[in-house]
């Protein structure tokens, strides 16, 4: 048993007091587990766009004040009542996508997708509808069902999956997001096979490990695309067959144009991993006639539409989108965790900056250079 089981923790926080602003550290209070909640001692973040685009405001959900932060990784402190899955000092990674293994869409076999927290995570909440977070007074939404930029958070049991303590936190909080979401989407969600032809739009950590999912299903020519030649390097050590930087093609020819050449008249899968709609549309038209699917796994800026002419759809090709890979955490991240130990799985890579807590605006500075595909916050440092 924890000292502090039971007892209001006082500790630092990144929090989020209005759009557009950075964040500030500061001293906060969290409360103990309620019943079915776990307190978790938040050792690594990584950082991930979602959370600076939630800081701009892009986000249409986002509210404050928050204490963003969804790719995490810790220790358990303690749990409420009626938690038995994970316990006091399991190595944990919080879920943003919940899996409570019960409700219609856990038990539909279709979907990672889970209702359990689902509204009340998106205003901000725990599942009985109050908050663990106070600060100078006010208390402070929980964001994604996660909270990371704290040293402490508090999350529901169904948003949390223990993993082996042999895996080292500082590179399986990458687990928690962008890796799972772009590996799943590629091995999972599209399910690509031996032999197809793949393009990736967007390289940062989600598709770069869309081209790690597509390598390992032996896909025969895996094409990233980014704007930025300094990712050319990163996709081909990831599994990349070819690379384009769309912003220079051959006189009069657009990416959808170089796409169907490449391919043989279009891909058999494409992955937006930008947010960009106007790139969400190249990659369908991208996509071979009659069978070509496209996932988008990008988020969007707060109303944004996607668009294309029906007949891309009545001629056979599809739009899916995948939320975290379409994998569910508390059944099948552990398995995840086993391949990068295994060295299935490149992980370790994908760390190429690092920060502390009280340094976490330099954090975001670096991911808005180009060069950042994940900074690690040590949250103790
Ligand atoms: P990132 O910003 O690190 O990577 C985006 C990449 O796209 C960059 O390399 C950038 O140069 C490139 N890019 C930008 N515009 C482009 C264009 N017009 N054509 C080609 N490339 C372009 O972001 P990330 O962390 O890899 O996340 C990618 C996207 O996935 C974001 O929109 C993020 O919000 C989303 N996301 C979705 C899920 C999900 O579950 N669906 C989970 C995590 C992240
Ligand atoms: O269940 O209705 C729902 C929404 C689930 C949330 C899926 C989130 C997908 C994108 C998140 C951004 C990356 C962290
Ligand atoms: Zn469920």
């Amino acid at each position: 048993m924890s000292d502090t089981q039971g007892k209001v923790i006082t500790c630092k926080a990144a929090v989020a007091w209005e759009a557009g602003k950075p964040v500030s550290i500061e001293e906060i209070t969290v409360d103990p587990p309620q019943a079915g909640e776990v307190r978790i001692k938040v050792l690594y973040n990584a950082l991930c766009h979602t959370d600076l685009f939630t800081l701009s405001g892009d986000d249409p959900e986002g509210d404050f004040p928050v204490i963003l932060g969804h790719e995490g990784g810790g220790v358990v402190e303690s749990v409420g009542e009626g938690v038995t899955d994970v316990k006091v000092g399991d190595h944990v990674v919080p879920l943003y996508t919940a899996e409570c293994r019960e409700c219609k869409f856990c038990k539909s076999g279709k979907t990672n997708l889970c209702s359990a927290v689902r509204a009340t995570q998106g205003k901000g909440v725990m599942p009985d509808g109050t908050k663990r977070f106070k600060c100078k007074g006010k208390e402070l939404l929980h964001f994604m069902g996660c909270s990371t930029f704290s040293q402490y958070t508090v999350v529901s049991k169904y948003s949390v999956v223990a993993i082996t303590d042999k895996a080292p936190l500082d590179k399986a909080c990458l687990l928690g997001c962008g890796l799972t979401t772009g590996y799943g989407a590629a091995t999972k969600t599209a399910n690509v096979q031996e032999g197809d032809n793949t393009a990736i739009f967007g390289l940062g950590a989600v598709g770069l490990a869309v081209v790690q999912g597509c390598k390992v299903r032996k896909a025969k020519q895996i094409i990233a695309i980014d704007t930025n030649d300094r990712k050319e390097e990163w996709a081909r050590s990831m599994g990349a067959t070819d690379f384009i930087n769309p912003t220079k093609l051959p006189e009069g020819k657009t990416i959808v144009d170089v796409l169907v050449e490449k391919t043989d008249g279009g891909c058999d899968h494409t992955f937006d991993c930008t947010g960009n709609v106007n790139v969400m549309r190249q990659a369908l038209e991208a996509c071979h006639k009659g069978w070509g699917v496209s996932t988008i796994i990008g988020v969007a800026a707060a109303g944004k539409e996607i668009q294309t002419r029906p007949f891309q759809l009545v001629t056979g090709r599809k739009w899916q989108g995948s939320a975290f890979g379409g994998v569910k955490g508390r059944t099948e991240l552990p398995g995840l965790v086993d391949d990068y130990l295994a060295g299935k799985l490149t992980v370790d890579d994908y760390v190429t900056h690092r920060t502390s807590l009280d340094e976490i605006s330099k954090g975001f500075d670096y991911m808005h250079g180009g060069d950042c595909i994940r900074c690690v916050v040590d949250m103790w440092a």
